[in-house]
């Protein structure tokens, strides 16, 4: 069963750039770029990954993103995780980043761009890897800050297929990025949300009605309310479900507990992804690995993740038919 998971085509929804810094790199860089960091080895930075919630996580998260200075270092970044997207068969990848947790640093909105869009050429050529970026706002920041940001996107338009809302889920909910949101699809970007990871069920249908997304990000506390999940089902709106993810931020208390399962037999277009793998212990395959060792599931099952996924994807409808 290891080997169909480890041979099984993925697609990947559900990725920030910036939870790909493994310590390794964060230490390199931070020497490279003279810039301080907390911890006296990469061993120490491991130590130091154990959250109690999302807010844990995001308070280091964002303290790592610090050794990220240049365009060699966003390339630096993106091409570690593409070499183990060849790894784990992850054909292709729809790509978070996050540009305010850079700007607000002094860090220029092009110098992210272009080092994340040199190594995402570089992949499709070298690698076969096709890939798409979708630009998040930090919804613990204000909703100005998320215009101006999108202000900042619009000379990459070709680039950036979507918008999406991430960060502190709790007390930022869907209705304060409402009116950017609008802009953003006026503008002709796809947009997603991270909704009912920490926060509950109603921002899960706050994000589909006031934020227009195509899919939700995480999702999984739709089971509060029964009759989203059978909304949820009946649209076929995918949700973008992170296994490893959802237990090291203890949404669940171990795998066995995890709902995703009960959601694909409900089902929901539900998808397998890896979240911020550097953190959270693990990619593509240790993310199915994990739901394959808690659940018993046939093969069609575990495929299906990746069917999922295809469907839910953005890439265009030809690719997507020769893919299916
Ligand atoms: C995130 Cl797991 C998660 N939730 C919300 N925002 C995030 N940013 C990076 N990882
Ligand atoms: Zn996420």
């Amino acid at each position: 069963m290891r080997e169909f998971v480890e041979r099984l085509p993925k697609v990947e929804l559900h990725l920030h750039i910036e939870g790909t810094l493994e310590p390794e790199l964060m230490f390199e860089l931070a020497k490279r770029n003279q810039v301080a960091i907390p911890f006296s080895s990469p061993e120490a930075v491991r130590q130091a990954y154990q959250f109690t919630n999302l807010q844990s996580f995001l308070d280091i998260y964002y303290q790592g993103a610090n050794v990220l200075l240049h365009e060699q270092d966003f390339f630096d970044l993106t091409w570690h995780y593409l070499l183990r997207c060849q790894v784990d068969r992850v054909v292709h990848t729809e790509i978070f980043f996050d540009p305010q947790t850079h700007t607000q640093r002094g860090v220029a909105f092009d110098t992210v761009i272009r080092g994340i869009n040199r190594a995402l050429k570089q992949a499709e050529e070298q690698l076969g890897i096709s890939s798409v970026l979708i630009m998040c706002f930090l919804r613990h920041l204000d909703e100005a800050s998320a215009f101006a940001t999108l202000q900042q996107a619009l000379p990459y338009r070709g680039e950036i297929i979507g918008v999406g809302l991430d960060s502190s889920e709790l007390g930022h909910p869907p209705e304060k990025f409402a009116n950017v949101f609008a802009k953003a699809l006026e503008l002709g970007f796809k947009t997603v949300a991270h909704a009912g990871e920490e926060g509950p069920a109603s921002n899960i249908h706050d994000a589909i009605n006031l934020l227009g997304v195509t899919r939700v990000d995480h999702g999984v506390r739709c089971v509060d309310d029964a009759q989203l999940v059978q909304m949820l089902a009946q649209t076929q709106m995918p949700l973008t479900v992170c296994p490893l993810s959802n237990i090291k931020l203890k949404v669940f208390k171990q795998m066995s507990e995890h709902n995703i399962v009960e959601l694909l037999n409900h089902g929901l277009c539900v998808t397998i992804n890896s979240d911020d793998p550097a953190y959270f212990g693990g990619y593509m395959n240790d993310n199915f690995w994990s739901v394959v060792e808690a659940f018993p599931l046939t093969k069609a099952q575990i495929a299906q993740f990746t069917f999922n996924a295809i469907a839910a994807s953005f890439i265009d409808a030809d690719t997507k038919a020769r893919l299916a």
